[in-house]
C-alpha cells in the first residue's frame, strides 16, 4: 500500500492512480487523516496531470459514498430526475423545471446552489419569497416529495463531505478549473440524491464558466461519463450563454419571471430551455417515447397550470404561509407586494434608431453584482431586490430614445462608471434587419 506522500508522487509524475489508492485518499480527505498541505498537492497534481475518464469514475463514487446517500421508496426508483446548470445569468430554469417535471409524474429533490461571483444561485432566487426555507432534513425531503413531487433545497451537512473539503481547498490552491475536480464535485452529489435520470446544462458563451463550445462539450462529456459511471442516466445539453436567460436578472425580479413563466407567460428562451431539459429527462425516465413527446408534455404541464400548482404546494411545503403561497400564484394579485421590491428604479434609453443586435451578459451581471445582487465570497448577504428588467428583446427594433432596460437598486446607487458599463453593454445596428426567436440549445448528448 502506498503511503500519502507516494500516491501524490504517482500523480504528480502522471500516473494513474487505482482505484484503491483513489478510495485511500478520499478516505483520508474525509477522516481528516491527510494534512491540508498533502491534500492541496494532490489537488494540484490532479489539475495539471487529469484523470483518466476510469479514474474521475472512481473519484466521483468514492466522494459520493463518504456521506450519506439518500434512499428512496422503491416504487420511485425510476422516477428521481434532477438538472445541473454550469451557471449563468438570469438562470431560472430551475423554478419552472422542477414543478413542470412533478406534474409530469417524476420526483424531483433538486439539490441547489448559491449565487457565486456572476452566476446566480436558484436557492438565493427562492429566498426572496418571504418563508421559504431552502434547509430540510433527508426525511422531510422524503415527505415532500411524498406530497408534493418535487423539493428544491441546499446541500445538507452528510451529503458529499469530501466534496466539502476538497471544494474550499480548490478555491485557496488555483485548482477548481480542473475538469476531473469538476465531474468528481458535481457527480457525486448527484449520485447521492439516488437519481435514476440527470440533464447536465453545461454553458458556454462569455457569461459562462467556459467561453467556447469546444471546451463547455469536453466538460459535458467528462460529465455524462461520471454520471453514467455512478448509475445515473446522465445526458447534456450544450446552451448559450452570452445574454441573458429571460427578461428579468436579480433574484427577486427572476421568481417573478418563473411566475409568469408558470402562468405561461414565459419567454421564448427560457421555455426552450425548460422543455429540452425537461423533455430530455422524460425521454430518460420512460414517460416519454421521444424527445417531442417529452417536450410536449412538459409545454402541456406548464400551460395547463399544473406546474403552477405544483409550485405553490412546494412553497407551503417548504414554510411559506398558505396566503402567500396562493397570491404568489394567482393570475389577479400584483406580486409586488408580497416580494420585496427596491427603493429605486431608473431607466436607460436606446441610444439610436436600429435593431438590438448584441446585449452583453457578463457585463450586465457584474454591475448588478456590485449593486448587491451576488455576493464575492461564501457566506456574504445578497440583496434580492436588486436587479433588471430588459425591455427589449434580441432582434428587435428600437427607436432613439425606447427604454431599453430599468434597473431595480437601493443603496449602493450605480456610479456613473457602472451607468455607462450598462449603456455599452448594449449594441443597436442602425443597419441590421429585427430577428427574433434566437434559439439557446447548441446540441444535445444523449447516453447510448
Ligand atoms: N459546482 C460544483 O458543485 N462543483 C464544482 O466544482 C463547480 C461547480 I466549478
Amino acid at each position: 500500500m502506498l503511503s500519502i506522500p507516494d500516491l501524490i508522487k504517482k500523480k504528480r509524475d502522471g500516473g494513474q492512480l487505482s482505484d484503491e489508492e483513489i478510495k485511500v485518499f478520499i478516505n483520508a480527505v474525509t477522516n481528516k487523516t491527510m494534512q491540508e498541505s498533502q491534500i492541496g498537492a494532490m489537488l494540484m497534481a490532479i489539475w495539471q496531470k487529469g484523470m483518466k475518464p476510469t479514474e474521475v469514475q472512481t473519484l466521483t463514487r468514492e466522494m459520493m459514498s463518504s456521506g450519506e446517500v439518500m434512499s428512496w421508496p422503491d416504487e420511485w426508483k425510476t422516477l428521481m430526475v434532477d438538472k445541473h446548470s454550469t451557471g449563468g445569468v438570469g438562470d431560472k430554469v430551475s423554478l419552472v423545471l422542477a414543478p413542470a417535471l412533478a406534474a409530469c409524474g417524476c420526483k424531483v429533490p433538486m439539490i441547489s446552489g448559491r449565487g457565486l461571483a456572476h452566476t446566480g444561485g436558484t436557492l438565493d432566487k427562492l429566498e426572496s419569497v418571504p418563508g421559504f426555507n431552502v434547509y430540510q432534513s433527508a426525511d422531510q425531503i422524503r415527505d415532500i416529495l411524498a406530497s408534493v413531487g418535487c423539493c428544491i433545497v441546499g446541500q445538507t451537512e452528510r451529503l458529499v463531505p469530501a466534496d466539502r473539503v476538497l471544494y474550499a481547498l480548490r478555491d485557496i490552491t488555483s485548482t477548481v478549473d480542473s475538469l476531473p475536480l469538476i465531474a468528481g464535485s458535481i457527480i457525486s452529489k448527484k449520485g447521492a440524491e439516488s437519481l435514476s435520470a440527470l440533464v447536465l446544462d453545461v454553458k458556454f458563451g462569455r457569461a459562462a464558466l467556459y467561453k467556447d463550445l469546444q471546451s463547455a462539450e469536453e466538460l459535458a462529456k467528462l460529465l455524462v461519463s461520471a454520471g453514467n459511471g455512478v448509475g445515473i442516466r446522465t445526458a447534456a445539453v450544450l446552451t448559450r450563454m452570452d445574454c441573458t436567460i429571460g427578461r428579468y436578472v436579480g433574484n427577486s425580479l427572476e421568481v417573478i419571471e418563473s411566475l409568469e413563466a408558470l402562468k405561461g407567460r414565459g419567454p421564448d428562451n427560457l421555455m426552450e430551455l425548460v422543455t429540452t431539459l425537461g423533455g430530455v429527462l422524460l425521454m430518460q425516465t420512460g414517460l416519454a417515447s421521444d424527445l417531442p413527446d417529452g417536450r410536449k408534455q412538459i409545454s402541456d404541464a406548464v400551460t395547463g397550470g399544473a406546474a403552477l400548482s405544483k409550485f405553490q404546494v412546494m412553497m407551503e411545503a417548504q414554510g411559506v404561509d398558505k396566503g402567500t403561497a396562493r397570491s404568489l400564484c394567482s393570475t389577479n394579485t400584483d406580486y409586488y407586494s408580497v416580494l420585496r421590491k427596491a427603493d429605486h428604479q431608473l431607466e436607460l434609453k436606446a441610444p439610436t434608431d436600429g435593431v438590438v443586435v448584441d446585449i452583453n451578459g457578463m457585463d450586465l451581471a457584474q454591475v448588478l453584482h456590485h449593486l448587491g445582487a451576488g455576493r464575492s465570497k461564501a457566506g456574504e448577504d445578497v440583496n434580492h431586490s436588486v436587479g433588471a428588467e430588459l425591455l427589449v428583446a434580441l432582434g428587435q427594433r428600437v427607436a432613439k430614445g425606447t427604454p431599453w432596460l430599468r434597473l431595480h437598486f437601493d443603496d449602493p446607487a450605480p456610479t456613473q462608471e457602472q451607468i455607462t458599463w450598462l449603456e455599452n453593454s448594449l449594441t443597436v445596428d442602425p443597419k441590421a434587419k429585427p430577428q427574433l426567436g434566437h434559439s439557446l440549445v447548441e446540441k444535445l448528448l444523449l447516453p447510448e
